[in-house]
């Protein structure tokens, strides 16, 4: 294993000799690696094997992480920053020109400059979500001048009315014969349908544009230093054009909610308030840079709008025979549906509240 490891790093323009190699974190989704150099002068690395069945595509995938992260130093640089190797990712050239190799075995792996001194946090806190709302609306502000420039590694990733034809699809197809048992929620869906298609209806219209999202959301997607300033936002694998609700929905609606997402106890699933005004201070402050007035106005309803689509999501999952999310029981993707649709009507139930501290933020 070490070797193998060795050799692949080898083919990168790494500075210094290899040292020791050892697992990092707790990714589920691509292998990771931390790789230590001998020399006290050169800086140590992150290895990560890239898993090509969810990023098929991983030309165009570390296509758009370049641009970004290049784009990112240029401003940082243009803006005098200091200590800028600690607030982007920089990622190494192979020897083959890219900033990827393919092994004998067809895996594809990449390698980053390790940033030192930093840390990530898992709890979600009004403190930590303040730091989320700016650091990821930050990160949008300093790459909505490139849009052009990146392709949808999953094309139409939050495009709700794909979701609702899929949704329309898996009922008429009703493939694990499961439609009959979830009549009264299709129902309850289908009433609140045209309403949370009011974004793409807008971008067909002109009124809305699609800019570079970040598309995961989590509060341990940013590094912090020592001191607990953000230093950078990671887990660049998802970042594409997409609406404007997509940073923000996404974080809301895994951070506020009170329960796990696949819990079956509804009753106790609450939307967080106190998550809810940390995080949008935190967002508008460093977002209203770029967004536009319809977009801000629209942030109470990209809150509601991600339960509501992962919702419709996970039923169209449960719908078609569970192919998309892994289950440990026949069950779990209507227990995640429905836990998505109770969290979605606490959304609507504090839709007002939203929607004035939005506007007393902006005064
Ligand atoms: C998937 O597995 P994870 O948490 O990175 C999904 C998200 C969903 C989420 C729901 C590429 O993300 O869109 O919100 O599950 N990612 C993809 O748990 O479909
Ligand atoms: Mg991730």
């Amino acid at each position: 294993m070490k070797n193998n490891l060795n050799d692949i790093v080898n083919q990168f323009d790494i500075q210094g000799t290899v040292g020791e190699i050892k697992p990092l974190g707790n990714g589920l989704i691509n292998d990771t690696y931390k790789v230590s150099t001998r020399e006290p002068d050169a800086p140590d690395y992150v290895l990560q094997r890239i898993n090509d069945s969810i990023f098929t595509n991983v030309e165009l995938l570390q296509h758009n992480i370049e641009e970004v992260t290049t784009h990112i130093r240029q401003k940082l640089v243009e803006e005098g920053e200091d200590d800028i190797d600690r607030k982007v990712l920089t990622f190494v050239k192979a020897h083959n020109g890219k900033t990827y190799i393919k092994d004998g075995q067809n895996q594809y792996w990449r390698i980053s400059v390790f940033i030192p001194h930093a840390v990530t946090v898992e709890k979600v806190t009004p403190v930590s979500s303040y730091s989320a709302g700016k650091a990821f609306g930050k990160f949008e502000a300093q790459v909505a001048d490139i849009t052009d420039r990146l392709g949808e590694t999953i094309p139409d990733f939050h495009n709700m009315e794909l979701r609702r034809d899929q949704l329309q699809q898996a009922v008429k197809e009703d493939r694990a014969g499961r439609v009959e048992g979830v009549k009264p929620l299709l129902t309850n869906i289908a009433q609140y349908m045209d309403e949370m298609c009011l974004c793409q209806r807008l971008f067909r219209e002109g009124k809305l544009q699609k800019h570079v999202c970040h598309c995961d959301t989590k509060v341990n997607n940013m590094m912090f230093d020592e001191e607990g300033g953000v230093l950078c936002v990671i887990d660049l694998d998802t970042v594409m054009p997409s609406l404007f609700v997509s940073d923000y929905g996404d974080f809301l609606r895994t951070a506020a909610n009170t329960i796990a997402e696949d819990s079956p106890e509804f009753d106790k699933i609450d939307f967080r308030m106190d998550i809810f005004y940390a995080f949008t201070r935190g967002y508008i402050m460093s977002a209203s840079s770029f967004l536009s007035p319809l977009e801000i106005s629209l942030l109470p309803h990209a809150a509601e709008l991600f339960p509501y689509m992962q919702a419709v999501r996970f039923l169209w999952d449960y719908l078609n025979g569970d192919h998309y999310w892994k289950c440990n029981y026949p069950e779990h993707n209507l227990v995640r549906a429905q836990n998505q649709w109770h969290l979605f009507l606490k959304t609507k139930e504090h839709e007002a509240e939203m929607k004035q501290f939005v506007e007393e933020v902006l005064k």
